[in-house]
């Protein structure tokens, strides 16, 4: 056979091959070891330089020529094969998702997101931390030194063995260090929320070992109680969606905060009308059916805590508050049992869960449901 005949005859056997499997056997059938081709490569050294002058080009082209036919072939056989899997392979994106379980947004999820949301508004920032605390960013730079009486009644887990700049490690106990955090790295003024997961040995119809917090930090000149009343009456009817929220502001004690104010929200129990028994927050206080509900913590920010976080109180002054998370959600969406946030039963969360498609926004309210 001439290699004119030769490589007519390859090109169109490897022309019609119809799948990967039968060119590899075409590939090895001319370019392996023992291939046709390769046959025709070794006569190249038994010729005369002559003969091998005319001869090896044309050699050479042909097994250049399979070698080319064969790539090609392949690339159309892969190109085919890829058109064949899009076309049977489509996946309809809009077909709604199956009857299998589906998720939902849990409430202190959307309280969180709601947070957020109302403090965005107001120039709030949201700053996180780690849960895993130094006893100095949880408890001395909170004006809580080694011997005081309020860390005790932290019920803190501490790390047995692990030690940081002399102190122990712990299980952060309020949401607190996360704000020093934030003075000592980006300085005053300041506005942040800092909501998140906090830990207290503490368990009971009211207590779970894991709770939720977000604790508010204003730094700036000048900055003063009616600031703090502000914020926190405008936050509160923002969350509840209600005008006629009142405020109880009474001194209490936090060793973080100086003067520190215990803050209380009217209430009143609406019963009969409508056949409905429904809590109402804003009642006048005093006569039946109305009381008061104690909500949140805050105050001034001690001076002593703004100096240990790396700025001077001569200079600038805040207000700070704080209020359980998942608290918050029961009293706004009316669930009765703490410990049913963290059993991941999902009849708790179909009954009481949001979708993910409700963004909250202040203009819907920020509770909306669909
Ligand atoms: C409560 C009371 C409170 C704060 C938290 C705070 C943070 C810094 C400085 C000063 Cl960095 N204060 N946080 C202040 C007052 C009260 O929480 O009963 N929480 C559930």
């Amino acid at each position: 056979m001439t290699i004119d005949s030769m490589g007519s005859e390859a090109l169109a056997r490897i022309a019609a091959a119809e799948d990967a499997a039968a060119l590899e056997s075409l590939r090895i059938e001319f370019l392996g070891k023992q291939g046709s081709v390769s046959a025709l490569l070794k006569t190249l050294g038994a010729m005369s330089p002559d003969e091998r002058q005319v001869e090896g080009p044309r050699i050479h082209a042909l097994r250049q020529q399979v070698t080319d036919a064969l790539a090609a072939r392949k690339a159309a056989l892969d190109g085919a094969a890829l058109a064949e899997k899009l076309a049977t392979e489509r996946l309809d994106l809009t077909l709604p998702a199956p009857q299998s379980p589906r998720g939902s947004v849990h409430p202190v999820s959307q309280v969180m997101d709601e947070l957020a949301e109302i403090f965005a508004d107001l120039g709030f920032a949201v700053a996180t931390g780690p849960e895993i605390e130094d006893d100095w960013h949880n408890f001395t730079a909170l004006n809580m030194p080694e011997s005081h009486p309020a860390r005790a009644m932290h019920d803190t887990f501490y790390f047995p063995d692990a030690a940081h700049n002399g102190g122990r490690m712990l299980l952060r106990t309020h949401t607190s260090p996360v704000q020093v955090r934030s003075m000592q790295q980006q300085g005053a003024p300041i506005r942040i929320i800092a909501p998140g997961r906090v830990y207290r040995s503490d368990s009971d119809a009211t207590h779970t070992p894991m709770f939720h917090q977000v604790e508010g930090l204003v730094i700036d000149k000048g900055i003063h109680l009616g600031h703090l009343k502000w914020t926190l009456e405008t936050f509160l009817k923002a969350f509840f969606e209600r005008e006629d929220i009142v405020l109880r502001l009474r001194p209490s004690y936090f060793p973080f905060t100086e003067p520190s104010v215990e803050v209380d929200v009217g209430f009143a129990v609406e019963t009969g009308k409508g056949g409905k028994d429904r809590r109402v927050l804003g009642g006048s206080g005093d006569d039946p059916g109305h009381g008061w509900m104690e909500l949140l913590g805050s105050g001034m920010v001690n001076r002593r805590v703004i100096e240990m976080s790396g700025l001077d109180p001569d200079e600038w002054q805040g207000f700070a508050f704080g209020v359980g998370v998942d608290r918050l959600a029961m009293l706004k969406y009316g669930m009765d049992d703490l410990r049913a946030f963290f059993d991941g039963d999902v009849r708790w969360l179909a009954h009481y869960g949001f979708s993910a498609f409700d963004q909250p926004t202040l203009s819907a309210g920020v509770g909306a449901r669909a």
